[in-house]
């Protein structure tokens, strides 16, 4: 079994070259392609965070682990498209204006897409005005929001108010989620649904589409 603690460190250190080796090598040696994401990418990430929080880390050393995991995530992504699952419904999703957080929202993007959601990533620093633009050409079932910073987590209230203004609040389900979100905060604003990681934001699409 593939040591997935190798990439996370290779993350942690924000070697580029080295994450996408490993990440190439978790592969060959047959690991699952969400396993590599959460369990090895995801874990280092989160190191990255904490060293930034306690001063031992600088933005530079965030960029450069941002760097490494986005080009893991280019190798996996394909992968995970490739379960031939039919299209069970459609997703419009961005990170919030202000936010130059992506790859979380890359990560839950990348997952429902894999599990046969048809995803529309109109990525990061999404003004409102797209997100209700795309809502009303597109027609999706569901609008996804994700905020990384406790400053941007009030614009998905906006959004959220914004679709009401334009009369396209019953049309679609919303569901936010980012690192500083909660239930609480998802039911403050309106929003139908919260999802705490990109695995549980897939079971909880899923669930939005019956109602
Ligand atoms: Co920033 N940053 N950052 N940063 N950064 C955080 C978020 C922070 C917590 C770091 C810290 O202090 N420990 C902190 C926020 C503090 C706060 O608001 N309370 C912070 C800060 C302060 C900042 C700056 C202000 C720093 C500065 O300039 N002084 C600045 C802000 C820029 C801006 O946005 N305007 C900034 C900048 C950056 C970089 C650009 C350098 C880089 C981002 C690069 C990029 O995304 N392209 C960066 C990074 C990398 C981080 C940390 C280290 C890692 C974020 C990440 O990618 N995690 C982060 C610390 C942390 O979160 N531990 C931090 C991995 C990712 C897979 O997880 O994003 O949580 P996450 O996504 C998860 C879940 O949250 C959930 O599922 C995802 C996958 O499982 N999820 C959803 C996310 N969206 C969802 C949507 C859903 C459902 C689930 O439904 C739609």
């Amino acid at each position: 079994m593939f040591d997935l603690s190798l990439l996370s460190k290779a993350i942690d250190v924000g070697d580029r070259e080295k994450t996408i080796q490993l990440t190439n090598e978790a592969l060959s040696a047959g690991t699952n392609p969400q396993d590599i994401i959460v369990h090895g990418l995801q874990a280092g990430m989160a190191v990255v965070g904490e060293k930034f929080s306690n001063g031992e880390y600088f933005l530079p050393d965030m960029l450069m682990a941002a760097r490494a995991m986005k080009a893991a995530l280019e190798i996996l992504k394909p992968l995970l498209k490739e379960t031939g699952i039919p299209t069970i419904g459609k997703v419009v999703i961005g990170t919030v204006e202000g936010d130059m957080h992506d790859i979380g929202k890359n990560v839950v993007a990348t997952l429902l897409s894999g599990n046969g959601f048809e995803v529309f990533d109109l990525g990061l620093n999404v003004p409102a005005k797209k997100f209700i633009d795309e809502v009303s050409e597109k027609k999706p079932h569901i609008l996804g929001m994700s905020a990384l910073l406790t400053t941007t987590m009030p614009v998905m209230g906006k959004v959220i108010k914004a679709l009401e203004e334009a009369g396209l609040r019953s049309s679609v389900k919303v569901i936010v989620g980012g690192a500083p979100v909660t239930q609480d905060y998802a039911n403050y604003i309106g929003a139908d649904a919260y999802a705490h990681d990109g695995g549980k934001a897939v079971p909880v699409c899923k669930q939005l589409l019956d109602k």
